[in-house]
């Protein structure tokens, strides 16, 4: 069974404090609504690049308390701080969380050897498992099937959160590496991912999202490619419309829209304008109502 997860956001004031009932309740809709497989807390849909040491660590300790263990969870402990990322890897594993991730490290071009280096120093007296999380398109950092198998040599490293639209990569993965844990990071290519044999997926877009997401995924098991890719347009429809109207903002003004409060994003990211909240209006109303 394929599984699905979202990406969490997390809810912010507006002085850019952290909203902790903001974020309960973003988790129990997930959960109780959404009906999601799990959570990938302190992606880039939580804004984690924006958020201090205390505040990652605080939203992993309120992700966890709301979730217990009704839902598979994946902390995002990776960070241009090494040391953070090994601080925030044993954090996270006392916690309770079952997987970790982290981010390739990106900005100084680091080596191949730099990167391997980084995870293994990651996972070093860590008691867990750790998806990659490539996702090119924001670090620049685009990793080779050799180098991926490379870094499996690590047994900790189970898998890849795959956010890339690279499909003969995809393939050449998923079939040199059957039993490894293939999660596809781009919600308008769920299908073509699916095709490929990806395991589930992991997205912003789920958490308004994934009940056609997840039909989309049974219907592509039944082998009903005419409703999957149905139900990929319908999701398409909604996705252009939020990366239209600016998709982090948007994807928060929907919830609050819909009375989950999912605060503000943090700056440097922008503020909701007048046309926003507007444009969020007119996507609840047009394809989630
Ligand atoms: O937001 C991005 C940036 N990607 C996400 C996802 O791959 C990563 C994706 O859902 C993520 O959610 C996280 O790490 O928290 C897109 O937002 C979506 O496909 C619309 O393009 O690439």
């Amino acid at each position: 069974m394929k599984k699905l997860y979202s990406a969490l956001m997390t809810a912010f004031n507006d002085d850019g404090s952290i909203d902790e009932a903001g974020i309960r309740e973003m988790v129990r809709y997930n959960i109780d609504v959404n009906k999601v497989d799990g959570l990938y807390v302190g992606g880039s849909t939580g804004e984690n690049f924006n958020m201090n040491h205390d505040q990652k660590k605080r939203v992993f300790e309120i992700a966890i308390d709301e979730a217990k263990d009704q839902v598979d969870l994946i902390a995002q402990v990776g960070s241009l701080d090494l040391n953070e990322s090994k601080e925030l890897a044993k954090f996270v594993t006392d916690l309770g969380y079952p997987k970790i991730s982290a981010v390739t490290p990106f900005y100084y071009n680091y080596t191949f050897e730099e990167i391997k280096h980084y995870y293994n120093e990651i996972l070093k007296g860590v008691d867990n498992k750790l998806l990659i999380y490539s996702i090119p398109a924001l670090t620049g950092v685009s990793l080779s099937m050799e180098q991926f198998g490379e870094l499996f040599e690590n047994p900790k490293i189970i898998g890849i959160k795959y956010t890339n639209a690279d499909f003969y990569l995809l393939e050449r993965v998923r079939n040199t590496f059957p039993d490894k844990l293939i999660l596809s990071g781009f919600d308008e290519m769920l299908l073509p991912a699916l095709a490929l044999g990806v395991d589930g997926a992991i997205g912003s877009t789920y958490n308004l999202n994934a009940k056609r997401a997840k039909a989309e995924m049974i219907a592509f098991d039944e082998g009903n490619i005419e409703k999957a890719r149905q139900l990929q347009k319908e999701s398409n429809d909604l996705i252009t419309a939020l990366i239209k109207n600016d998709i982090y903002p948007s994807l928060k003004l929907v919830f609050n829209e819909m009375g989950v409060h999912a605060g503000v994003t943090k700056e440097p990211m922008a503020k909701p304008t007048p046309e926003m909240r507007a444009g969020a209006e007119k996507i609840y109303n047009d394809y989630l109502k």
